[in-house]
């Protein structure tokens, strides 16, 4: 049976195609190829490498065995340190375009933007999402089974689905390369249908054996992006590989959906896209 497709009104200047717009809905998830040139990845990596700087410094003044976050310039910082009080791993950074304009910037990308438009059907939308993934080789940092949606409810539990097609997506924007070798993110297509905010279980509560089978793991180049569906199901294994998965992800919800404050003083802004 063919999964219904809302209207698609923003497709102008989209960087998506037909194709990609329509396994968005259908699939779940959708990838953008070099949405960021090898300049603009060059300029996001020295920024990463920055915030990662940062994180051993600070670290050093959390004490032995912190497992916890700190915030600087309004970026939280989600780390655990080892047993002679030095950082041992770098979770994430929220909200890290408040510690760095170029990662704002590139998260507010003109062409994500315009993507974002063409999803959520709205040329205005709300930033809540600003994130830094590091995922170096043996930090062990890996994110279970969930849906998005989930993360949406907990910050708020009065979210709401204001377009009636998810009112929510993430770019995640490779900036290494990413696959299966480098603990890249597994989507499972489809998984995102037949799922609404009444009775929404986590994910991780009520796995379906299934998944692991039917994930896919898209490999992505520096500057691709993946773009997901909130509903979709997803996680990511811990990178046991020789190289670094870094990646910068941007999130952004149609304008009423969220009532919350997310980490950053670059989020919770309302966002136009360009050129409409
Ligand atoms: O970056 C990853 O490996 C996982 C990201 C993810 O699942 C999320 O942010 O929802």
């Amino acid at each position: 049976m063919e999964h219904p497709l809302p209207e698609r009104r923003f497709s102008k200047h989209s960087p998506l195609s037909e194709a990609d717009w329509r396994q968005f809905f259908e699939e779940g998830y959708c990838t953008i190829r070099h949405l960021l040139s090898a300049d603009e990845v060059t300029l996001v990596e020295a920024s990463l490498h920055h915030l990662i700087e940062i994180a051993e410094q600070r670290a050093g003044f959390m004490g032995r065995h912190f497992d916890g976050y700190f915030y600087y310039r309004g970026a939280q910082f989600v780390v655990a340190n080892d047993a002679y009080g030095h950082l041992e791993k770098l979770c994430r950074v929220c909200g890290c375009g408040s510690a760095d304009p170029t990662l704002l910037q590139m998260s507010r990308h003109p062409k994500l933007l315009q993507a974002f438009a063409d999803i959520l059907m709205s040329e205005q939308f709300e930033h809540l999402i600003c994130q830094f993934h590091p995922k170096l080789p043996g930090d062990n940092v890996i994110f279970p089974p969930h849906r998005d949606v989930e993360h949406r409810l907990n910050a708020d539990p009065n979210w709401s689905d204001m377009n009636h097609w998810g009112s929510y997506v993430v770019a995640v924007i490779a900036i290494d390369p990413a696959g299966p070798d480098n603990g890249g993110l597994r989507v499972v297509p489809g998984s995102h249908r037949n799922v609404g905010l009444t009775g929404l279980q986590p994910a991780r509560s009520q796995p379906d054996p299934q998944w692991s089978e039917q994930a896919v793991c898209p490999e992505l180049a520096p500057g691709d992006v993946l773009l997901m569906h909130p509903y979709l199901v997803h996680w990511s294994d811990a990178n046991t590989g020789n190289h670094p998965r870094f990646s910068l992800l941007s999130g952004v919800s149609s304008p009423g959906a969220n009532h919350n404050s997310y980490p950053g003083e670059c989020t919770n802004r309302m966002l136009t896209a360009p050129g409409f």
